[in-house]
């Protein structure tokens, strides 16, 4: 039988995600998509940023607390050190320089989906940090946590920091931790970095600097749609608008349209309307407390096996075992 209401076929996940966004109601980008090449660059802006409090309070943390963290890690026969979007590697670096300078029998297992970051973060490493072994992985977690289940020669120590875990939705974390459980044996860790509740004004200003650049990393995707998708976003004509909610503990940023508008988007043959001060949700920044991430873990089948954080409690990487 024909079917003339065939759903539009997409060439990319990218291009199906966009359209079905924005042709729903509310209108929604997801934030995974923030990080192109000009996205990655704001980032890295974004972490420098003075009220941009995560980077710096996770980096002093790791500084502080190496030995004990390195304590918990090792293991007769050594370790694998799997990082889940690792990034520039920043943080990671204070901890692969102690085990290095310690003669620790460790692989480092960097895995981004940035081939271009993965690239530079290998290079860096070869000449920053002498006779490490890295093993860069290119790819999405959830496919490198399946490879992973198989792969077990030792210990292995899954990291994921940066509260990375924000940008999940309460049942999307749950099954994310659900999936790095069930790569795990019994003498594994997990080692997640997660920012916490704290002044709603600060966890604000984090979204919303003096400077513009979040502002300016949020529009960006309007800026990728247009290069990517043939489409005519005028990224003045949005307000980058971030909320705080103290009670959920979830950081929210939106798009919202100043005016009426008729965006076209030539690659999804899509024409999008916007009603004056109509919204585009396009991230979520969820901040926890040891009673939520206790929940995480509980319904994801781990247990925190220890903690370590900041003097005022603003970030906190948590130990995690089977
Ligand atoms: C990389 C997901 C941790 O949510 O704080 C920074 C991304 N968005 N500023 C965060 C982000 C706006 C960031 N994470």
């Amino acid at each position: 039988m024909m079917n003339d209401t065939k759903p539009p076929q997409f060439e990319t996940q990218f291009a199906a995600d966009i359209f079905h966004g924005l042709t729903t109601y509310p209108k929604t980008l997801s934030s995974k998509y923030f990080y192109d090449k000009k996205g990655d660059e704001l980032f890295q802006q974004i972490m420098d940023l003075p009220e941009y409090y995560l980077t710096g309070k996770e980096y002093g943390i790791l500084e502080k607390h190496r030995e004990e963290i390195a304590a918990a890690f090792t293991s007769a026969e050594g370790f694998d050190l799997i990082e889940l979007g690792a990034g520039d590697g920043k943080k990671t670096k204070i901890l692969l320089r102690h085990f290095v300078e310690n003669e620790f029998n460790f692989k480092y297992l960097p895995v981004d989906i940035s081939k271009n970051v993965l690239d530079q973060l290998t290079k860096s490493l070869r000449t920053e940090i002498p006779g490490i072994e890295v093993v860069p992985k290119q790819g999405m977690y959830k496919k490198v946590l399946e490879d992973l289940a198989g792969y077990q020669t030792r210990k292995k120590v899954i990291l994921f920091l940066g509260s990375n875990i924000g940008n999940l939705s309460q049942e999307e974390a749950v099954n994310f931790l659900k999936k790095i459980s069930s790569s795990m044996s019994s003498e594994d860790l997990f080692f997640m970095g997660v920012d916490q509740k704290k002044d709603p004004q600060t966890v604000l200003d984090a979204y919303n600097d003096s400077r513009g650049v979040t502002a300016a990393f949020n529009k960006n995707l309007l800026t990728r749609i247009n290069r990517e998708l043939q489409a005519n976003f005028d990224p003045d004509a949005f307000l980058h608008w971030p909320v705080y909610d103290p009670e959920a503990g979830t950081a929210k940023s939106f798009l919202v349209s100043t005016k009426e508008q008729t965006v076209q988007i030539n690659s999804l043959n899509l024409e999008v309307t916007f009603r004056e001060w109509e919204s585009i949700h396009t991230e979520i920044s969820q901040k926890y407390d040891d009673t939520s991430v206790a929940w995480l873990a509980k319904e994801a089948g781990l247990e925190i096996s220890g903690s370590f954080s900041d003097e005022q409690n603003y970030f906190k990487n948590y130990l995690f075992k089977r």
